[in-house]
């Protein structure tokens, strides 16, 4: 017997999830994640018997529901499933797989249109933190297609602006978590930080690489990836993480200066597989880690920090992700007051995902 489970296949941003109403899922969290590694094939490295992607940025999972807080619309938790282990996690945000929300939840009937464009209110259940995604809906409709463009995607489509408010600490407890823009761990200069994402930033000379490597280079280099993995075990519980040996947190950038006329170039270990872009809330912290002033991506990006309104090109493997950011900056510490950015997103497939009844079945 199969269990069918209503779902939509979107691509949020650079990234592809399966996006499901909070309704249509088992309530209890061991079910849930029974029915999600099913419906996605895990744990296989192929996910032959399922819809995942064989790839963390295609096996990802987005639950929707109407938000209680008078600040929101809609509530979103993000869960990541593992390929090839049968882990689902909640412990980190997705702000790919956000820019599908607000279109869902549109055609859902969780936010009424209002106007060409219709502002959705989405509380992170991950974080806490509240962004808000701004949809086009002309015609009294989500309009999917557009003349935006995002590196990592292909073709065109509408632009969704998302802002963040106050992401700042959102997993960590504060943007610098280890109190200081930059710590010693395991023999180098490191950046914590998490501005919406924990990420940990670290120059790729100081790991003996150029930082334009392909993400398929590093990935084969075992000896780095063994030891960017130490340094993330090492550093986790310093970022109020505790043991992040089965987290997906904290992501660990590799930067070096610029090739293409952006601020700075990144290669991210999210954590084992290396990001074929950068992700979005990634690119947020390493953004502001680069107005920061003495943290690893400020020596490596040579800004001079200052406060106001500016926007940041971050150079990833498959071009720019661009972060618009309204900070203040006071001697040595940054407040955050808004960032911003431009996504695209789009409505794949519509339908019912099946999963084998004993994997639907309350324990
Ligand atoms: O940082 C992948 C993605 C992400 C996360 C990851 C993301 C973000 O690109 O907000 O979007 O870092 O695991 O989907």
């Amino acid at each position: 017997m199969l269990h069918a489970i209503p779902s939509t296949l979107m691509r949020g941003g650079t990234s592809k999830a399966l996006y499901f109403d909070a309704s249509d899922l088992p309530q209890s969290v061991p079910a849930r994640d029974r029915a999600l590694l099913a419906a996605m094939g895990s744990p296989d490295p192929r996910q032959i018997d399922g819809v995942g992607g064989a790839h963390p940025l295609t096996s990802k999972v987005a639950i929707v529901g109407r938000s209680k807080r008078p600040d929101a619309d809609v509530d979103y938790l993000f869960l990541q499933v593992a390929v090839d282990k049968a882990e689902v996690s909640d412990s980190q945000n997705c702000g790919n797989i956000l820019a599908g929300v607000g279109p869902w939840a549109i055609e859902h009937g969780l936010v009424g249109v209002a106007g060409d464009t219709t502002a959705v209110r989405i509380h992170m259940l991950n974080t806490g933190s509240i962004a808000v995604a701004h949809v086009p809906t002309p015609r009294g409709a989500v309009e999917y297609e557009g003349d935006a463009r995002i590196d990592g995607v292909p073709g065109r489509a509408a632009a969704i602006s998302i802002d963040f408010l106050d992401v700042a600490g959102s997993s960590c407890g504060k943007l610098f978590p280890t109190g200081s823009s930059i710590d010693r761990i395991e023999g180098i200069d490191v950046t914590c930080i998490d501005n919406g994402m924990p990420v940990v930033v670290m120059r790729a000379a100081d790991l003996g690489k150029r930082g334009d490597e392909s993400p398929q280079e590093l990935e084969g280099d075992a000896a780095l990836t063994a030891r960017i993995e130490r340094i993330r075990l090492a550093v986790g519980p310093r970022m109020n993480l505790g043991d992040v040996a089965r987290k997906t947190v904290p992501k660990m950038c590799l930067v070096s200066p610029p090739r293409h006329g952006g601020n700075i170039d990144t290669r991210t270990f999210i954590p084992h597989r290396v990001h074929e872009a950068i992700g979005v809330l990634g690119a947020v912290s390493v953004a502001t880690a680069c107005v920061t002033p003495g943290s690893v991506a400020a020596q490596v990006a040579g800004l001079k920090p200052r406060s106001g309104t500016q926007r940041l090109e971050i150079e990833h493997p498959s071009g720019f992700f661009t972060v618009e950011m309204d900070v203040t900056v006071e001697g040595s510490a940054v407040t955050v007051n808004r960032s911003a950015l431009l996504r695209t997103a789009r409505k794949l497939m519509q339908g019912e995902v099946f999963v084998p009844a004993s994997a639907w079945r309350e324990p």
